[in-house]
């Protein structure tokens, strides 16, 4: 299952790649009040969505890890023990979903991407990064995204274990972006010098995907 090819497109992800064509749930809204908390086109909900290719893998604690290579000094192979042993940190994001939802004030636990980085030191060559999941996920983004000071690969949910449905045992949390750009059941993190484009960004979606600037197509 770790590491498969994703799975052919579904009816959702050929809907929401023709959505890229179409530009659906564009407004073209550009500017932000002061205390504008609601990105424009998105719509706010209590409960929180699962969303993903259909695939659910199922890897315990026990047995998952995360690779962590490319442009760094230090290469990592962590267990699950190896994340905890890790200093630990809480945020509390709004996260938005590109299909229109947004949800407030989702309290997450785990280790800072800063964390990480200090940890394997990033070359200075590395300049985007690619993450890839247990579903054969992949997602990519700029090194200064990922290194935001809220970004974080996470364990914990409201004090909880994070769900199998929600990405668990551990995700990449980047509350900043559209919610594609955050891969659950996160299984590598690559450091690269180059550019490779995720499953989304792919299929028409943007390859920052600021939510504030609307940068939801390519
Ligand atoms: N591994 C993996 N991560 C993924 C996805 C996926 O299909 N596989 N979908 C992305 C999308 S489009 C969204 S909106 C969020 C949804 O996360 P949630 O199901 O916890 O709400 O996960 C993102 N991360
Ligand atoms: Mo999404």
């Amino acid at each position: 299952m770790a590491d498969d090819d994703p799975p052919e497109d579904s009816k959702l992800t050929k809907a929401k790649s023709r959505w890229a064509e179409m530009g659906k749930f564009l407004t073209g809204k550009l500017s932000r009040a002061e205390d504008d908390r609601l990105p424009p086109g998105q719509h706010l909900v209590k409960t929180w969505p699962v969303l993903d290719l259909g695939q659910t893998p199922n890897v315990p604690r026990q047995v998952w890890r995360l690779d962590i290579g490319g442009e760094v000094e230090h290469p990592q192979s962590w267990s699950f023990d190896d994340l905890m042993a890790q200093p630990q940190s809480e945020r509390t994001t709004d996260i938005h979903c590109v299909t229109s939802w947004s949800r407030y004030d989702n309290r997450w636990k785990g280790v800072t991407t800063h964390q990480l980085m200090e940890v394997v030191g990033v070359k200075a060559t590395a300049r985007h990064v690619l993450l890839t999941s247990n579903d054969g996920y992949t997602t990519n983004m700029a090194i200064e995204d990922f290194a935001s000071d809220d970004a974080m690969v996470v364990h914990s949910w409201e004090g909880e274990p994070l769900t199998l449905e929600h990405g668990g045992p551990v995700r990449l949390v980047v509350p900043h972006l559209y919610f594609w750009k955050s891969p659950k059941w996160l299984r590598r993190i690559e450091f690269a010098e180059r550019d490779h484009l995720g499953f989304w960004e792919v299929r028409g979606y943007h390859n920052h995907a600021d939510p504030w600037k609307e940068e939801r197509y390519s």
